[in-house]
């Protein structure tokens, strides 16, 4: 049992450069950080005997009334997402997850990304309507109420916009936020009823191998789905985080395709037809179809590949000391589970395995964390993740020979950016300043 002596024997001795620590300190033995936070010199600790407890104002009267819907505290007013069309202008309008201010592996609905190609609805859950006609043997149409006495499934699944992380394509690193980044991505609980059992009911032409699902919004976003993933784990969802879903998120139904891009993950869903071939719809032909360096692009593409970033520490949040701190992050996988993640401090050099907070589920956020000992010297950080299914998240050389650099595609419509899934690297330089580079 040499890992185990090693464990106890030495925690918090380096297991790769510049001071990343064994994953198996963090297995509730917090106390042997107790001396690691920081350095003494220039801390901002201080020792209970040397500063007594006072009491400050909200301690000396009764609190506010207890609200019937309740909304963070004032002094977390700038955790918000960042709007791409603040004024509503007659565009798409994105709102971006600030993942460096959150933590776990759930995104609180009021901060769930969220991408509107014509604003929202205003639906009236009473007079919304689900049809599922075309090739099956009996159309049906659904109420929300009729719809909610099928029975439900939860399940974690995370949504991400193919767009997601598009300034990662750029020649040079943008520097710019996690959120700004990879802020089109959130994870929830959806529950609703699986999209099997509603086309048990309707039956299913066999020569129907697809289906087109429609929103209710003005422009009709539609995607075209294979019957096999409608068959396999979609869901027709009614909640999101154990509240109905939000207006932004589909309200009062949505498709939840898990591990699927996100734009065929129809909101406000109101119409799933069944046919013996794609739609070949505006969203799947011309903007959500990759271009490839070679000038050629991909037909379909479904599935959001393994990927993973760092969120703390991350651009815009600079390190006060050396001394201890934590190295946390998603990884997440449309494959499956996520099966390791590694990290970095030193451009890539070398890696240590990330501890994942359990249960670490199927095309979900997994949460990773790593202890780590700032020695105040420069430092890259970095992460690569593993899915169950053997994928790896390609390095970035390899992921530019295969996918190209915004200059360098031929993207006459300008769209050509989608599906990044490799690394982010965050260089630390002496005085704790962090930079988004290339490396
Ligand atoms: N009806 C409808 N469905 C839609 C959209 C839309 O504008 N209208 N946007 C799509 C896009 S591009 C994405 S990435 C996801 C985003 O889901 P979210 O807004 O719940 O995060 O919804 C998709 N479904
Ligand atoms: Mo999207």
């Amino acid at each position: 049992m040499t890992i185990r002596k090693r464990r106890y024997a030495a925690p918090l001795e380096p297991v790769a450069g510049n001071g990343l620590l064994d994953r198996r300190a963090l297995l509730g033995r917090g106390i042997m950080f107790a001396g690691a936070v920081s350095t003494g010199v220039g801390s901002s600790r201080t020792t209970a005997a040397a500063d007594p407890l006072r009491d400050d104002p909200w301690s000396l009267e009764t609190g506010a009334i207890t609200p019937a819907l309740q909304t963070p505290s004032r002094f977390e007013k700038d955790v918000v997402r960042i709007l791409s069309n603040p004024n509503g202008e007659p565009r798409t309008s994105h709102a971006r997850t600030p993942h460096h201010l959150l933590n776990g592996t759930i995104t609180p609905n009021s901060l769930h990304f969220s991408i509107n190609h014509s604003g929202i609805p205003d639906i009236d859950p009473d007079k919304h309507r689900l049809v599922i006609h075309g090739m099956v043997k009996q159309p049906l149409v659904f109420t929300v109420d009729s719809l909610a006495r099928y029975p439900m499934v939860s399940r974690m699944a995370f949504v991400e916009c193919a767009g997601n992380s598009a300034g990662m394509f750029s020649p040079q690193p943008l520097q710019a936020s996690v959120q700004a980044l990879h802020g089109l991505v959130s994870n929830a609980e959806w529950t609703g009823v699986p999209l099997s059992t509603l086309l048990e009911e309707t039956g299913i032409d066999p020569k129907a191998i697809w289906m087109i699902a429609e929103g209710a919004d003005s422009l009709a976003l539609s995607r075209s789905l294979p019957v096999k993933k409608a068959l396999d784990d979609a869901m027709v969802a009614l909640y999101q985080n154990g509240e109905r879903i939000m207006p932004g998120n589909g309200y009062p139904m949505r498709l939840v395709l898990p591990g699927w891009e996100g734009n065929m993950q129809v909101k406000f869903l109101r119409r799933l037809k069944l046919t013996d071939q794609p739609g070949m719809t505006y969203f799947e032909t011309r903007t959500y179809s990759q271009i490839l360096p070679n000038g050629k692009a991909y037909r379909f593409y479904f599935v959001n590949e393994v990927k993973s970033f760092i969120t703390h520490p991350s651009f815009g949040q600079a390190l006060k000391e050396p001394g201890y701190y934590e190295i946390s992050g998603i990884a997440y996988s449309g494959s499956g589970r996520i099966a390791k993640v590694m990290v970095s401090a030193d451009g890539g050099k070398s890696w240590a395995q990330a501890a994942l907070q359990e249960p670490v589920q199927s095309k979900a956020f997994t949460r990773f964390r790593v202890p780590w000992r700032w020695d105040g010297q420069p430092a890259i950080l970095q992460s690569r993740a593993w899915d169950e299914a053997g994928n790896v998240q390609p390095l970035r050389a390899q992921f530019v020979a295969e996918r190209g650099e915004a200059a360098k595609v031929p993207s006459p419509l300008g769209f050509a950016n989608q599906h990044y899934n490799s690394l982010t690297s965050w260089a630390i330089d002496s005085k704790g300043e962090i930079k988004h580079v290339y490396a």
